[in-house]
């Protein structure tokens, strides 16, 4: 697909608020901070689609942007502490009733910072989509944050951890020098190219 044409569609608050869903979606999925707005933005090519924030809990809506026809979706992120119970009750049922719909997801990218060991909610989400039939990647995000040879090891770390099939691919990215970006862009297209 052409990733240079993409735009904003719109934003949803509750899950029963979601329009049905007609055309393959790309998902992202991750904490609170991991880079899923930024990752995004890069796919795109495009600076500040997304809102991008240092604060977690910039996205705290599921987007909806249209890339050539697919829409993608960026979800608000899990496991920020400093979140209101309240806020957190309505991001868990964001999240849960995004992906219990009946909807046509041609691709789930589940980001985890590949800085850091996968966090109880990340490994929790692994599962989640690994047992319920969903098609996934994982992206490890901010890859320019380490050396490439700790990148490596770090990534073998985080496989072995999530404890995945062999065939459920890990993409190495950066949303900053572009690492890994292309490759995932090849990803996506394979997977909406069969959904
Ligand atoms: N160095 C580096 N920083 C990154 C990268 N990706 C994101 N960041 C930074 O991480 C912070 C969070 O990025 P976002 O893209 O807003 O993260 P998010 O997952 O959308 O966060 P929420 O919307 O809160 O769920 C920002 O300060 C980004 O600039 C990356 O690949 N490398
Ligand atoms: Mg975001």
């Amino acid at each position: 697909m052409n990733y240079h044409i993409a735009s904003f569609k719109a934003a949803y608050g509750t899950s029963s608020q979601l329009p049905e869903s007609t055309r393959p979606e790309v998902s992202f999925a991750g904490r609170s901070n991991v880079g899923k707005s930024s990752l995004l933005n890069k796919l795109m090519y495009r600076k500040g689609l997304a809102k991008v924030s240092q604060t977690p809990g910039k996205t705290a809506t599921i987007n909806f942007y249209d890339v050539d026809g697919t829409d993608f979706v960026d979800l608000p992120g899990y496991g920020y502490a400093k979140v209101a119970k309240s806020e957190k009750g309505r991001w868990s049922e964001l999240i849960e009733g995004y992906f219990n719909q009946d909807r046509r997801f041609a691709l789930v990218v589940s980001l985890v910072d590949i800085r850091h060991d996968p966090s109880a909610l990340d490994m929790h989400m692994a599962k989640f989509l690994w047992e319920n039939d969903f098609p996934f990647a994982i992206a490890l995000t901010k890859a320019d944050k380490l050396s490439k040879q700790a990148a490596g090891k770090q990534a073998s770390a985080i496989r072995k951890k999530l404890d995945l099939p062999k065939d459920i691919p890990f993409v190495v990215t950066s949303s900053s020098n572009g690492t890994g970006v292309n490759e995932l862009r090849r990803l996506i297209d394979s997977y909406v190219a069969e959904a």
